[in-house]
């Protein structure tokens, strides 16, 4: 098995300044792209990661939790775990309106983080999905931590968690902006080391994102045995289709 793991970025598919709030539109074209890749046979073993935007990214700001201060109130959990379950819904039936097989998996469910904020995420159920032919959809979430209560889990580290317990050959990041950008805002088509991209990193652009920015993506990725590419919502069909459209981050190891 060698999935394609691909992220929707939670600013892609939602309004990011407005609380709960879905770019429908956007959300539309990007169903549209992931069906017609499947039509063409392009999202052959394609696992989705989709992350929080307006939804979990609002409830866990007004909840005081990040990937590290966690809370033990279980309401303020369960708020931002619903928000991203609904958003994950909507994905799914957008998917399902085309004709794409998407399940979901929560992470919550399915995971937990130990004293040292290793993440645990067994994937043995993606695995069983992707080989009867579904695409499973997981997403940003909130994960039991030991010493924290509940911490954020970004579709970041979801993508990472996956990329290496499901040995994924390639993996995209589906982002508001066309590739990593330098200075001159102009794409960086190839990114080695931190240091190639290191003086035009900051952090995110818009709204209240607890999970840190490209930056923090850029580092994730380098992490990866598997190379991965970051790219705007239009360059969703040429990167299933096997092309390696906007900015390609390869680790090394
Ligand atoms: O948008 C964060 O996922 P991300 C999910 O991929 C929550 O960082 C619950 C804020």
């Amino acid at each position: 098995m060698t999935p394609t793991i691909l992220k929707l970025g939670g600013s892609v598919i939602t309004e990011k300044d407005r609380a709960e709030t879905l770019d429908g539109a956007a959300l539309d074209a990007v169903a549209d792209a992931i069906a017609d890749a499947f039509e063409r046979d392009d999202a052959d073993e394609l696992v989705l990661v989709h992350g929080g935007g307006s939804f979990g990214h609002h409830h866990a700001s007004e909840a005081g939790v990040t990937t590290t201060e966690g809370t033990d109130d279980a309401t303020d959990a369960v708020a931002i775990h619903g928000a991203m379950k609904t958003l994950n819904q909507f994905v799914l039936s957008r998917l399902h309106d085309r004709g794409v097989p998407a399940l979901p998996i929560h992470p919550l469910s399915a995971g937990a983080r130990d004293a040292d904020g290793a993440l645990d995420l067994p994937l043995n159920q993606a695995a069983t999905m992707l080989g009867e032919g579904f695409v499973p959809v997981l997403h940003g979430d909130v994960i039991a931590t030991a010493g924290e209560g509940v911490t954020v889990l970004s579709g970041d580290e979801i993508v990472t968690a996956a990329a290496e317990s499901l040995s994924a050959e390639r993996v995209g990041l589906c982002s508001t902006v066309p590739g990593v950008l330098d200075t001159e805002d102009e794409v960086i088509p190839e990114i080695t080391a931190y240091e190639d991209a290191a003086d035009a990193l900051g952090g995110s652009d818009a709204g209240e994102d607890v999970t840190g920015g490209m930056a923090a993506k850029v580092r994730e990725l380098l992490a990866l045995g598997a190379p991965a590419s970051v790219f705007g919502a239009d360059d969703i069909g040429a990167f299933l289709a096997g092309e390696g459209p906007g900015t390609t981050i390869r680790g090394g190891d």
